[in-house]
This record gives C-alpha cells, structure tokens and sequence, in this order.
C-alpha cells in the first residue's frame, strides 16, 4: 500500500444534476483526500488535448463533445492506493455493467455520459494532474514526520 495522488473529474452529467457533494462525500467515506479543486467548462482544443491517448478511438469525436458539454468539476485525490480506490469506486466504464453501489451505476446514463474521471496509474496520474494544476496549487494533507496520510 503506497500513499498516491489521482486526478478525478466529475463530467458534466453529473453537474447538471447536482451531485457533486454526494460524489465528494463518497470519496472521504473511502478515506481519500481532497486535495486541489477547480470547476472548468474545457476549450474543445484542450478536452482533445486531455484525451489525446484515445484520439484514433470511434468514440472519440462524441467523448470531445460530452466533456464540453457544460462545466466539469475536477478535484486531486490523496491517499493510500489512491489510483485503484477511485477506480473501485467509479465502477466500470459502462455503467450497465457497473457493480451496484458504485458512482457510475447509481448516476450514469450511458457509456457516453458516465459520470466520472479517474486516472488508470501513477504515470497517467501524473500527466493528468500536471495539465490542470500547477504544484503550488496541491494542498498535500499528507506528514512527512508521522509518515500518515
Ligand atoms: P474509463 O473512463 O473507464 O477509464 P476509457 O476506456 O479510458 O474508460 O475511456 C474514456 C472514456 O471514453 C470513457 O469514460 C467513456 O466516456 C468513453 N468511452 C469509452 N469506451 C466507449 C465506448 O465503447 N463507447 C462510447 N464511449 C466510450
Ligand atoms: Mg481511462
């Protein structure tokens, strides 16, 4: 078990719907800490820059133009296991075939409208939170005397 960071986004489904506090508190209940926060409407030129790694993808024109569909709520989490904690939670991609209980089957519509963001490993991780803040802007909540998230 390693302490991690992971960038999140709630997509604009779930702004629109209000549920940005009922998703916020699902990851403080998993023990993950919120540690930068901003709420972006993305350019289509950077959600296509953020998503570059899927560009040869069929889905990829209709995944631009949900995530700039309205404003997006994005947020960097801390704590142990960080990564594999938020993707538990978000459940898979398509929300049909999500685990009961996790984010995506509880608020998601489709695969295209799916709720949230999660990065898939600490590379990615970092890639993903050096594109929306700038290291000045990362609250760490973590001690480096006790060693405790
Ligand atoms: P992830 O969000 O669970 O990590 P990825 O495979 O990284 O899933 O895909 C990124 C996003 O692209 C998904 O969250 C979803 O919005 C969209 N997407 C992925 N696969 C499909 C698909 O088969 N049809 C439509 N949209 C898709
Ligand atoms: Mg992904």
């Amino acid at each position: 078990m390693m302490k991690e960071r992971t960038l999140s986004i709630i997509k604009p489904d779930a702004v629109t719907k209000n549920v940005i506090g009922q998703i916020y508190s699902r990851f403080e209940n998993a023990g993950l800490k919120i540690i930068a926060a901003r709420m972006v409407h993305l350019s289509y030129a950077d959600a296509e820059k953020f998503y570059a790694v899927h560009k040869n993808q069929f889905f990829f024109k209709n995944l631009i133009k949900f995530m700039i569909s309205g404003p997006i709520m994005i947020q960097v989490l801390e704590g142990e296991d960080a990564i594999a904690k938020h993707r538990k939670l978000m459940g898979e991609t398509d929300p049909k075939k999500a685990d009961k209980g996790t984010i995506r089957s509880d608020f998601s519509e489709s695969i295209d409208a799916n709720t949230i963001h999660g990065s898939d490993a600490p590379k990615t991780a970092a890639i993903e939170i050096a594109f929306f803040f700038p290291e000045m802007n990362i609250y760490s909540r973590y001690s480096i005397t006790s060693g405790t998230p």
